[in-house]
């Protein structure tokens, strides 16, 4: 590229950067005007978790760079990290295992993403409230009602929706979970689905599907952003939220709903046994040479090369490992159906059948999720933001 073109793309991407700063400081202004005091001092709490100012700051530089964003935003980061106790949350659980709550509330090395998830306003949530019968049913339709519009309205699990979805009732009036989902969602600045169980179905959803499971967006049209995962990375889950503090958007999607800044790449793209792989250096057998040598899992079952996800940049309980690293190959849980389509879990998938023999792992992966990642739109703000009614 020309030099003078050069300088004239530097000053669009400087204009633009700009123009985002600006709408993101008007926004955090807006914020603190009009969403309630935060519940929770962050900073004390990190203090009184063992977390210095000095690993804060480096969290906020690391957010900043998984969302995408440049380092002139890593003060806005913090302050949205800040004010992430100002946005009310209602929890609700449908068809799953509550494994993704207890994912994210059972850690036993706290990291500034598993703190912010402490402080979070939640408003209901029916694993951690006291309240039961009536009482929770008031809380939930107060909360409703007091936060029209502004809540963030987080979703475990699916919905059957067999027998008129009688298969699943709660609360004191034996609602279906359709109703419920249908009540609260619509009434929600945006839906974010936790876990594979609420972005597609998932387990619920295996064939046979009994109960004729379905995600929530497939279950009552509404707009959902779905944090995939069984469970999901927290880190997936705060990022998110805190591109909706920052922005007043939720962050750009992928053709299956998922944050494109944290399932984006596939495990393959990032996996440090890739070496392996590309060397044909396999673990053939659990236990043998190559496993004890830390060799590729394809031939064990990895469905890495299908699996759009940042586990192994992430990995889970602040760092620690991930499924790869602590020895199993990925089973593809970000993925819709994966329990069907990516079985049996612990041998490869039958190449013929995804792409044909003389394809490599790449364009088989490539087919069989038929992702249509549209590029990283530039923090397109609005992009994924569910407006009322929104089908
Ligand atoms: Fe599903 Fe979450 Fe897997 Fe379990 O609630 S994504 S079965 S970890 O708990 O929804
Ligand atoms: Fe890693 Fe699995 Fe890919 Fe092997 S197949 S490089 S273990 S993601
Ligand atoms: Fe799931 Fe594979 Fe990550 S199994 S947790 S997507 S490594």
């Amino acid at each position: 590229m020309a030099k003078g073109n050069n300088s004239e793309y530097k000053k669009m991407i400087d204009k633009h950067y700009k123009d985002l700063m600006k709408h993101c400081q008007l926004h955090m202004e807006q914020v603190e005007k009009t969403l309630p005091e935060p519940k929770e001092d962050l900073q004390a709490l990190l203090k009184e978790k063992g977390i210095s100012r000095r690993d804060f700051v480096k969290w906020t530089s690391a957010m900043t760079a998984a969302l995408m964003l440049p380092p002139i935003f890593r003060p806005m980061v913090a302050k949205a990290a800040e004010n992430f106790s100002r946005l009310p949350v209602v929890w609700l659980h449908f068809a799953e295992c509550t494994g993704c709550s207890e994912a994210f509330l059972r850690s036993s090395f706290p990291n500034v993403d598993d703190i912010l998830l402490e402080t979070i306003s939640l408003e209901y949530h029916e694993t951690l409230m006291a309240a039961s019968g009536y009482q929770a049913e008031q809380n939930l339709e107060k909360a409703v009602k007091d936060f029209s519009g502004k809540f963030i309205c987080v979703i475990e699990g699916g919905l059957p929706r067999g027998l008129n979805g009688k298969y699943l009732t709660l609360g004191p009036k034996g609602k279906t979970g359709i109703q419920v989902a249908k009540e609260v969602a619509t009434k929600a600045a945006a839906v974010v689905c936790i876990g594979s169980c609420s972005a597609y179905g998932n387990i619920q959803a295996a064939a046979p599907n009994p109960t004729d499971a379905v995600g929530i967006k497939k279950a009552i049209g509404v707009s959902t952003v779905n944090i995939a995962g069984c469970p999901p990375n927290a880190v997936n889950f705060t990022g998110t939220l805190l591109h909706f503090l920052l922005f007043g958007a939720l962050p750009p999607l992928d053709s299956l709903g998922r944050p494109l800044w944290a399932y984006g790449k596939r495990i393959h793209d990032y996996c440090e046994r890739r070496p392996h792989y590309d060397a044909s250096e396999f673990v053939e057998e659990w236990g043998d040479k190559g496993a004890l040598k830390g060799w590729c899992l394809y031939k064990v079952g990895c469905k890495g090369p299908y699996t759009y996800a940042n586990c192994a940049k992430v990995r889970f309980n602040d760092g620690i490992s991930w499924p790869v690293m602590a020895g199993h190959g990925c089973i593809g849980c970000t993925e819709p159906g994966f329990w069907d389509t990516m079985a049996p879990l612990e041998k490869p998938l039958d190449e013929k059948t995804y792409g044909g023999g003389e394809k490599t792992v790449d364009n088989i992966g490539i087919a069989l999720t038929g992702i249509a990642v549209a590029g990283i739109a530039a923090h397109a703000v609005g992009s994924g933001i569910r407006h009322k009614g929104d089908k």
